[in-house]
This record gives C-alpha cells, sequence and structure tokens, in this order.
C-alpha cells in the first residue's frame, strides 16, 4: 500500500471545539498583527500592510477579490489572510545556501510543508545535479545555460512549463511568448485544478469565460446566491462587499454542506459595530446541500420558476437560444430524485427558489464547491440558464460572479497561458512577432502529469506554484515528476515540488509581489486582474530578500535567450530592461488592451471589455446565450461508504500551510481530522475523537489510494457528506478522475470508506527539528512514509 502522511503535529496538540458563528471581528486584527510582527518586524508591517490595495500600492497576493474605487478605500484595506500571506513573503527567516548543506535532499521530504514553508525565503539559485543528495549553490549563468542545453535537447513538445496565478501579467505574456517561440503550447496552470469548469461552461454559454459584474453589481443586488465558496476564509474582503449590499437591501442564499461561519455573520474590523457590536447578520437561508447536489438544486430552482412565471421573456427571446429545449427537460423534474441529490426536502428549496422569484437583480457567486465535480461544467451552464431565465445578465446589481482563486490567475489566460488558447489570440501573435506559433492543443495539468508519468514529457519548469503538492493523486504525481530528465521551480520559499525532483533540479529564487523590482531602464512595476476583469498597476515597497534573487520576468527572458537566443528577432534583453516594451506589444496583442500603458497606471486601473455585461451581446457559435440541456447525475455512493471533499482551512494558502488553526471551525493545533456527520460516525461503528484511514474506492482503475490517521471530528455537515482538508486528501484523489470537458480534478467529490488507524501514534520524530507551530505548540516533524 502506498501512502504519504505529512504531519506536522501531534495529535496530544490537537484540539477541537465548537465552530464559530461569527467571521473577522477583534481577534481577526490580533492575529493578522500577531503574524506580521512575529514574521516581519514593526518596520516592514507598517510598509507592507499600509500599501497593500492602495492605488499606489502592492495587490495582495490572496485572492482575486476586486478593490473598491480609489476614493473609497480603507487606511487598511485588507483582510487577516492578506495580512498572513503578505506575512508569509516578507518573512525575514531565510533558506541559505548553508541551511541546503546542512539539510540532504531526502531528510527536507520527511518534514511536513508547513515546516518547509518556515525555512524562511531562498536566497540563492540552487542545483540538485544528476546523482546528488543535496541542493547546492550554483551561479545563475551556469543555471540557464543548463536550463538551454536541456530544452534544445527535446522536441518542444516533451516538455511542461506549467503557471501558479500568481504571476503577473507582465510575467505571464513574456513567459507564453517563449513557450510558443519555443514550439509548444504546453502551457497548464493552476486554473486547469480551479476554476477550468467555469471557464469552459461560460465559453459555451455566454462566449466569455469570466464574470459578467462589477463590484457596484454585488453592492446593488437584490440577492446574493453563494454556491460552493468559503467567502470568510477565501476572499474575506468580500464580506465588507456582502455587508454594504446587505444594508442595501440585499438578501443572501448560501448553498453549502457546511454553515461556514463568513456565511452566517461578519463582525468588520473597520466598524465599531464590528469591533464591539454585535456584527453584520449575512444569510438570509442556508441550504445544506448535499455534496455534488447543486445540479439537481438548480434544475429544481428552475422548474419552480417555471411553474411560477418568474420568467423574462424578453430576455430570453431577445439574448438566448434553446429555451424550449430545456423548458422541456425541466418540466419533467422528478422530485424525488432532486430530494435524495441535494439531501434537501422540496420545501426548503421551495423556500429558496421563492428568494430568486421575488428578486429583480441576482447575482450568483460560486468556487471550488461547484467547480471540482465531474459534472461541473454542466453546474455551471445550470447556473447561465437561471441566470438566463430571469434575464440576470447585462444589467445592474446581476450576473455572474465565479470567484477566482489565485490573485492573478485571471490575468494570466487573458495574457495567454492557456495550452487551448482560442485561434485569434494566435493569430495575433504571429501578426505582431512575425512567427505562426503552434496550433494544436497542449497538455493541461492532469495531461502533463499522464505524460510525464509515460515518458512522453522529460522537463518541467513551474512559474510559482506547488505542482507536486497540488497536483491530484500525489503517489502518481510524485512518479511523474521524478520520471523527469529536470524540474525547475521559480520559488520563493521552499516547498514539496523542489524535493520530488527529476535528474537535475533547479529552484531559481524570485522577487516577491512586496519588493522593489528595479532593472537597467530603473524601477519597474507590474500589472494584475481581479476576479471581475479589473486591471491595475502594484508596485513592491520592500528591498528584496537577498541581493541574488532575480524577478519573474528577468528570469523567463534569461531562459529564453539560453533556449532559443534571438529566434525571431524576440528582443528578451529589451522586455526585461523596462516592461513597458513588454506591456507595448500586450496593447497590440490581447483584446481590450489598447492604451494599455496608460489606462493601466490610472489610480484604479480600467475594466476589460466583456460583452454581455457591456451589452448584452454573446459571442458564441449562434450570437446568443445559450441554454444548455443537462442530465440530473448524481455520484453513487454504496452502503458504508460516504463523499469526501477536500477544502481549506482558514490557516493556509492552497499549499503554503501558514499555521495550524482553523479557527471557525473549531480546530487548532492539527490538520488531520475529518468532518462527519453524527450519525454516520455512529452507523460506521467509530466515534468522535477516533483515528481513521481513509481510503478512495473508485472504478476507474484497481489502485488502492489511502490516507492515514485522520482524527474524526463531528460536524454539522449533511449526512453522506464528509469533509478533509487539501493538501493531506491529495494521495486519495485519482489522477484519471476529473471533470466532463474540463478535466479539473474532482477534488470536492470522493467516494471514500474508513477503517480505523494502522499507524496511531507512529514515532514521534528524531527530536532535533522541533516544529514551532504559531500557537506555541510542540510539534515533531515524522516521515512521511508511515506504511
Ligand atoms: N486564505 C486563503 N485564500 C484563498 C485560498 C487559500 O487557500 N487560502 N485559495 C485561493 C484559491 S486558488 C481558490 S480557488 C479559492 C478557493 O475558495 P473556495 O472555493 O471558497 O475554497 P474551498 O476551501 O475549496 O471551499 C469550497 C467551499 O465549497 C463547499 N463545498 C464543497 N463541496 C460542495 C458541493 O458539492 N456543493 C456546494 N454547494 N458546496 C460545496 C465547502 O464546504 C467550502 O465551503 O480561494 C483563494 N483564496
Ligand atoms: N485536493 C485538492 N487539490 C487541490 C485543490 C483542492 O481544493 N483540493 N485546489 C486546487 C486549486 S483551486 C489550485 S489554484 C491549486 C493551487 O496550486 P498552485 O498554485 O501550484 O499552488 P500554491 O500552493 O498556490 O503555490 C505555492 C507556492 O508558490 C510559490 N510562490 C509564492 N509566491 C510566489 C511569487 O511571487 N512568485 C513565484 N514565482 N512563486 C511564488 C511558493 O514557492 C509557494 O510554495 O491546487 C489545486 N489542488
Ligand atoms: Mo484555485
Amino acid at each position: 500500500m502506498s501512502t504519504r502522511g505529512v504531519r506536522d503535529y501531534d495529535e496530544a496538540d490537537l484540539s477541537v471545539e465548537k465552530p464559530k458563528t461569527h467571521a473577522a471581528g477583534p481577534t481577526a486584527v490580533a492575529v493578522s498583527m500577531y503574524r506580521s510582527l512575529d514574521r516581519m518586524g514593526p518596520i516592514r508591517t507598517a510598509k507592507t500592510l499600509l500599501d497593500l490595495n492602495q492605488a499606489e500600492g502592492f495587490d495582495c497576493m490572496s485572492c482575486a477579490w476586486p478593490d473598491p474605487d480609489p476614493g473609497h478605500r480603507h487606511t487598511a484595506e485588507f483582510c487577516e489572510n492578506g495580512a498572513k500571506a503578505v506575512a508569509e513573503e516578507a518573512d525575514t527567516r531565510r533558506a541559505t545556501p548553508d541551511f541546503f548543506a546542512r539539510h540532504s535532499i531526502a531528510e527536507l521530504d520527511s518534514h511536513s510543508e508547513h515546516w518547509l514553508g518556515q525555512q524562511g525565503r531562498i536566497t540563492h539559485p540552487m542545483v540538485k545535479r544528476p546523482g546528488g543528495t543535496h541542493y547546492e549553490e550554483i551561479d545563475w549563468d551556469e543555471a540557464f545555460d543548463l536550463i538551454g542545453a536541456q530544452l534544445r535537447a527535446l522536441d518542444p513538445d516533451e516538455a511542461v512549463f506549467y503557471t501558479s496565478g500568481r504571476a503577473s501579467n507582465e510575467s505571464a505574456f513574456v513567459y507564453q511568448l517563449f513557450v510558443r517561440a519555443y514550439g509548444t503550447n504546453n502551457l497548464p496552470d493552476c486554473s486547469n485544478m480551479c476554476h477550468e469548469s467555469t471557464s469552459i461552461a461560460l465559453q459555451e454559454s455566454i462566449g466569455i469565460g469570466k464574470a459578467s459584474v462589477t463590484l457596484d453589481d454585488v453592492y446593488d443586488a437584490e440577492l446574493i446566491v453563494l454556491a460552493g465558496q468559503n467567502p470568510g476564509t477565501n476572499h474575506p474582503r468580500m464580506l465588507s462587499a456582502l455587508e454594504k449590499a446587505k444594508k442595501n437591501g440585499a438578501k443572501i442564499l448560501a448553498i453549502n454542506p457546511l454553515r461556514e461561519a463568513g456565511l452566517i455573520n461578519f463582525k468588520n474590523p473597520q466598524t465599531p459595530r464590528g469591533m464591539i457590536g454585535p456584527g453584520t447578520d449575512l444569510e438570509d437561508l442556508h441550504l445544506p446541500v448535499r455534496i455534488n447536489g447543486d445540479l439537481a438544486l438548480f434544475q429544481a430552482f428552475g422548474h419552480l420558476l417555471l411553474e411560477w412565471g418568474a420568467v423574462d421573456h424578453e430576455f430570453v427571446r431577445e439574448h438566448t437560444t434553446g429555451f424550449d429545449l430545456w423548458k422541456q427537460h425541466i418540466e419533467t423534474l422528478d422530485w424525488a430524485e432532486v430530494e435524495a441529490t441535494t439531501g434537501l426536502s422540496r420545501a426548503v428549496i421551495t423556500d429558496a427558489a421563492r428568494m430568486l422569484r421575488d428578486s429583480s437583480a441576482t447575482v450568483f457567486c460560486w468556487a471550488m464547491g461547484i467547480t471540482q465535480h465531474h459534472n461541473a461544467v454542466n453546474t455551471v451552464k445550470e447556473i447561465t440558464n437561471l441566470a438566463f431565465l430571469q434575464g440576470n445578465i447585462g444589467k445592474r446589481g446581476a450576473g455572474l460572479l465565479p470567484v477566482r482563486g489565485h490573485s492573478n490567475v485571471q490575468g494570466d489566460r487573458t495574457m495567454g497561458i492557456w495550452e487551448r488558447a482560442p485561434q485569434h489570440f494566435l493569430d495575433a501573435i504571429q501578426k505582431e512577432f512575425g512567427f505562426d506559433p503552434p496550433r494544436e492543443n497542449g497538455l493541461d495539468t492532469v495531461d502533463s502529469i499522464r505524460a510525464m508519468r509515460d515518458g512522453k514529457a522529460h522537463f518541467f519548469l513551474g512559474l510559482g506554484g506547488n505542482f507536486a503538492q497540488a497536483a491530484p493523486d500525489s503517489d502518481v504525481t510524485f512518479q511523474a515528476l521524478r520520471n523527469t530528465k529536470m524540474t525547475v521551480h521559480i520559488s520563493t520559499k521552499i516547498n514539496r515540488s523542489h524535493l520530488v525532483c527529476g535528474d537535475t533540479a533547479l529552484i531559481l529564487p524570485t522577487k516577491g509581489r512586496t519588493e522593489k523590482d528595479i532593472q537597467a531602464s530603473g524601477p519597474q512595476w507590474i500589472s494584475v486582474e481581479d476576479s471581475t476583469c479589473s486591471v491595475h498597476s502594484s508596485r513592491g515597497p520592500l528591498e528584496p530578500a537577498s541581493p541574488y534573487l532575480k524577478s519573474e520576468v528577468e528570469i523567463l527572458t534569461r531562459i529564453a535567450e539560453a533556449t532559443i537566443g534571438d529566434r525571431y528577432g524576440l528582443d528578451w534583453k529589451g522586455f526585461r530592461d523596462d516592461y513597458r516594451n513588454i506591456r507595448e506589444h500586450i496593447s497590440r496583442v490581447v483584446p481590450g488592451c489598447a492604451g494599455y500603458e496608460v489606462n493601466v497606471r490610472r489610480p484604479g486601473g480600467f475594466v476589460l471589455p466583456h460583452p454581455p455585461r457591456d451589452s448584452r451581446t454573446f459571442q458564441t457559435e449562434s450570437g446568443l446565450g445559450q441554454f444548455a440541456v443537462s442530465p440530473i447525475e448524481a455520484l453513487q455512493v454504496p452502503p458504508k461508504h460516504l463523499l469526501l471533499q477536500t477544502f481549506r482551512s482558514h490557516d493556509q494558502f492552497n499549499t503554503t500551510i501558514y499555521g495550524l488553526s482553523d479557527r471557525y471551525r473549531g480546530i487548532e493545533g492539527g490538520r488531520r481530522v475529518i468532518f462527519m456527520h453524527r450519525g454516520d460516525i455512529a452507523e460506521l461503528g467509530f466515534r468522535d475523537g477516533d483515528f481513521v484511514d481513509i481510503t478512495t474506492r473508485w472504478e476507474g482503475d484497481d489502485r488502492v489510494r489511502c490516507a492515514e490517521n485522520f482524527r474524526i471530528v463531528e460536524y454539522a455537515t449533511p449526512k453522506g457528506s464528509a469533509a478533509a482538508y487539501y493538501p493531506e486528501t491529495n494521495p486519495l484523489v485519482p489522477l484519471d478522475s476529473t471533470a466532463a470537458e474540463s478535466n479539473c480534478p474532482t477534488s470536492k467529490g470522493i467516494v471514500v470508506s474508513l477503517t480505523p488507524a494502522s499507524a496511531r501514534h507512529a514515532a514521534s520524530g528524531d527530536g532535533q527539528d522541533q516544529v514551532r507551530s504559531d500557537e506555541g505548540h510542540k510539534s515533531h516533524p515524522q516521515p512521511e512514509h508511515l506504511s
């Protein structure tokens, strides 16, 4: 049995309390300040936090939630988790060549992701040579030469170029240009594991894969639907927007297996009411949907709205196609199937549908609870059907709002980081640079893993991110990466991906968004796009963590020079010397970016065009909004099995584990927990507090996937629906279990069974490197392979 148990705490330190019924408030401020001062000290704390999300400051790297207009920002325009993200990057600790000399790669690999991140910022470029046991310092020039030589020895389609959504527009544009000039479209990104289902669905139904609202629409909405999203933790600044909407009279409908604290009540730290008063109640109705019940639920809403005649006939007639077919399908709805799939009664579904009926301006928000399922693309299309039905597109206070994850994941796509970039984008590249980029689709994340596993790709470059730990099926992904000739990571801090290496492995340390970037022509700034298509500039206030760091643009252009030299006359030096040269090309290649340099420098930036939002026009095949018909598909769960969703705690950013406090859900001092319904615990013969191993049941292959030693926590989740944290549970997500059409891993819908833990209280470490968790507990690093 192959398992991997990343443990960074001692079970004895894990405590479970009652979940909270409000988010933010004084505790959030205290935690922000404590973490910031602890990691950065007082001067850097003041320098960074006062600059964060200000018009002339830097963009928060935590999430992609939009900023208010420049005139309406607070002195402290950030949230607890934004402060933690800044503290994590502006960390004063350093992982120097000396550190790497003291710790072999195997030893580092025995530590948890939390511990790795605590070692501080990487200061020098590092290499692991073939057969080597340690990373050693390498000269930048030699590093670029090694990469260039390796890439020139390969067929371009044998190389994989990954991007994590923190990269700026400038680095993303340069990166995709290099990769295409080199000769491949193998540009997988984190979006492939995230909102890909949204992009595919919206592209088909409204002709553009992005949100159709502005922040003002959220403020003006009469109803806000929050489906499969936990804003209190993952988009905390969204709570201020929801509060404002509530003050303006909006209602909130939350659709989530869990009653997340951030959906219940918000204590806004910017207001006295939030600091010492009762806060603002947010949700008006919470539907504790069974995992993956959303498609059936949205169809039931459609059914009731049709029955009640709550239809914007003019919008449907003028702007959409496919209504009649959809209507026929929806009218035959089987309520018994809906109730079984959603775990909700017809009565409560009807209450929720009334909220839709009574609203003339609804904003639909969603995130990973919707997109990471087998039927995710269809679910997003069903949300869009509902928006069409009531004309909630291109109308004030209404629209579709897929809430993006990484702070610039949307911008990276706009700049061409896409393994299936549209032909018109490739045409524009050809026209601008005079070479014909490859036209066939490249590999996405899952296909890249398959290609490396099968010996068809031999090179992996990661522009940020933590591919090894973020991708599904950890054992398969690790093996795939280890199969390669070379892995290269452009990173700020040590993570698992540096330890799961190819024959040669390179770590290229880069400047983060908090840091100054000075090039030949002087200080540079970069630009990013948020969830609502708003593009603006960002400049860091701090001195870089080490004098040896290079910016992402510098690193990428040097790799390009070392690989393809001046092929096609591309002026890589000009790009890095002055980022204005990059933006000039962006202004001619990327749709909607004419005048980019000027527009993006305006305070608050500019908003990219969005035809459905701006003029109710749809660049779909039919030129109209496309109603879609989808069969209800329910995940089949055999007796004695559960559906497991893998989600985020309040103290992490994806694979970066800030600390061990999932405060809102009452978990402190540990992460290996599985949240379960009381009835399931009893029926499976366990008790709250028992330790279990989790095993995946999947028909796609006969591989046994197991994650060991999780403590059962009784929790208010629908019967049959369980939850545990990512990335500890990634070994359980089968590589080939992906969403139809989008190929996004089904991280929110895994069928699992539980057995009593086999490795309970395994050896408690070597005693040398005690990890200090943020709550002051002592915990011990433990071997990851517990067998
Ligand atoms: N602090 C912080 N901020 C972040 C991140 C982070 O890790 N930390 N990550 C960033 C990234 S990349 C992303 S993509 C976003 C993620 O933001 P979210 O999508 O909010 O993240 P998850 O924790 O995956 O939470 C998904 C929510 O969906 C619910 N859910 C699970 N399954 C279902 C289902 O079948 N139906 C419904 N209706 N709900 C379901 C879960 O209970 C949970 O509340 O956040 C971004 N912002
Ligand atoms: N089971 C399960 N798996 C999931 C998910 C889930 O919900 N469940 N969610 C999926 C989602 S939504 C996403 S987006 C992916 C996330 O996948 P990734 O984006 O690959 O992962 P992150 O953890 O965000 O990447 C963190 C690393 O980025 C590097 N980094 C930080 N700042 C910078 C910078 O400024 N520049 C550079 N170059 N590097 C930097 C640091 O070295 C850090 O270790 O994971 C996916 N995987
Ligand atoms: Mo994401």
